[in-house]
């Protein structure tokens, strides 16, 4: 571990998590690994360029860690209290900004202490910011958790560059409204130069709430600038995320990957069709609904369970938040009903694990799903079904995709669905696993050449570029 070198940095990216995953070796010594993810893979060789720093959380309550040098970049903590992780981040950020951002398929909760102590927690951050930043640096503020940052910045730091990009989806005015604190999270946002979203929709509505702010003039729908009454513009675009699609690609190519994928197609049992989902344990990600279909196909015969099985992977995720415990409680239910009503004793209807795993087992089990099955409620992109095609070497296998994802968007050859319409949703599973071969294939050749024809490295080229312009 080594210093951060004294210069300020030209480009800084502030997101709540750090892109470096702590590791305590045997002999007690501590090493930092770089978290695998597409945002890290598409940044670092800007930040490198630049000079970088990357301010964040680095995941440890009541606990401060010395900035340090890594991989060519720096690399800030920033410290969080326990009780700001359960307001900050539990509370406002995970149970009333997520869920309403998701088109509230589960109530937001409102808490005044919440908000103060989001508003507590954006400061420090911008504060950091403000200090490590040279002059005319370009900031990149990542995601929901730092909607305040973008205008504390402008006002501590008038000559950066400030660009803000929303991971997940924004909501419609009529939703977003019922947020005691919404002017001053609009405001915040309007503190950047570029605001990015995922989605053409997503962007519009912001748009709408913009317009609504005193003194804002425009965006309308020819246009997406926004003027404020100091006469300071806002532009307002959608930059649809992708994945490093070649790097993904060539994992899923190489023998290892090519063993694991066969070990665990025999430990399955090798059968026919093997339908495959893989979330973070989110109730957003429909995975009730998923299940309870597939649940229903294997009642009624329409799979048969010497023929098929439904793997399901599920990343725990944002377990001290009620209504993740509640989902993980209904998951293991229904799972355990579904496979206690098997006839046999061979192999279960649903192989469900509740884990994390390394990227190249993941490449191996997109590697054996003959049937890709991703339902969200709502999800503002949606990387797993890119990662799915881009791992795939043969053209005979379907994905089933939510028209609530962002990436239906983009892969509207896939087979669609409306994950709170069951039965049409059974109806397109036994549609992918039964088409001809000629059919599937045409669907996966068109939607494999989007996936690399617009990678990560696009996504934060066009970003960047446009922030500079
Ligand atoms: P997420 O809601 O986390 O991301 P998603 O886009 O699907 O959703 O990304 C999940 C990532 O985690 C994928 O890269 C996937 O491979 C990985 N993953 C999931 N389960 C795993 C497991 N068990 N083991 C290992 N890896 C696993 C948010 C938004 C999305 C948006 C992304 C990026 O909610 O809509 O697409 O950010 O902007």
């Amino acid at each position: 571990m080594t210093s951060t070198s004294d210069d300020l940095a030209t480009f800084i990216v502030v997101a709540n998590r750090l892109p470096v995953d702590r590791v305590v070796n045997e002999d007690g010594s501590i090493d930092w690994t770089t978290s695998p993810g597409g945002l890290v893979t598409a940044l670092e060789p800007v930040m490198q360029r630049k000079g970088g720093a990357w301010i964040g959380w680095h995941g440890a309550p009541d606990e401060t860690v010395e900035p340090f040098h890594h991989e060519g970049y720096d690399i800030v903590p920033i410290p969080l209290s326990a009780q700001e992780v359960t307001e900050y981040y539990e509370g406002f950020s995970n149970a009333s900004l997520w869920p309403l951002y998701h088109d509230c398929v589960v109530d937001p909760e409102f808490h005044r202490e919440w908000w103060d102590s989001y508003r507590t927690v954006n400061t420090r951050f911008a504060e950091e910011v403000a200090k490590r930043a040279a002059k005319n640096a370009t900031v990149w503020v990542q995601d929901y958790q730092l909607q305040l940052v973008p205008r504390m910045l402008r006002e501590a730091r008038p000559d950066l560059k400030i660009g803000f990009f929303l991971h997940i989806p924004f909501p419609p005015i009529e939703l977003y409204q019922h947020i005691p604190w919404r002017g001053e999270l609009v405001d915040g946002l309007l503190g950047a130069d570029l605001i990015g979203f995922q989605t053409p929709g997503a962007a519009h509505n912001f748009a709408r709430l913009a317009h609504h702010r005193d003194g804002v003039t425009g965006p309308d729908d020819s246009d997406d600038i926004a003027t404020l009454s100091d006469g300071r513009v806002v532009k307002i675009k959608d930059f649809p995320i992708s994945i490093d699609a070649r790097g993904f690609h060539e994992l899923a190519s190489s023998p290892q990957v090519h063993q694991e994928a066969e070990e665990m197609r025999t430990e399955l049992g090798n059968p026919s069709t093997i339908i495959f989902g893989v979330d973070r344990l989110d109730y957003t990600k429909g995975l009730r609904q998923r299940i309870r279909a597939i649940g229903e196909l294997f009642d009624e015969g329409k799979l048969d369970q010497e023929d098929c099985v439904f793997l399901q992977l599920a990343t725990p995720s944002r377990e001290r938040v009620e209504e993740y415990k509640i989902l993980r409680n209904d998951i293991d239910l229904l799972v355990g009903r579904i496979n206690s009503a098997s006839d046999t004793l061979a192999r279960p209807r649903i192989a469900y694990r509740h884990t994390s795993v390394p990227r190249s087992t993941l490449a191996a089990m997109y590697q054996i799903a003959d049937i890709m099955i991703v339902t969200p409620l709502r999800d503002g992109m949606n990387l797993v079904a890119k990662e799915y095609l881009a791992c795939r070497d043969d053209d005979n296998s379907a994905l089933i995709l939510s028209e609530f994802a962002g990436a239906a968007l983009e892969l509207d050859e896939a087979y669609m669905i409306n994950p709170y319409d069951i039965d049409g949703m059974k109806a397109t599973i036994m549609k992918a696993i039964n088409d001809s071969p000629q059919a599937r294939a045409q669907k996966m050749r068109a939607m494999r050449q989007q996936v690399f024809a617009h990678t990560i490295d696009d996504w934060a080229d066009s970003f960047l570029t446009e922030l500079g312009e």
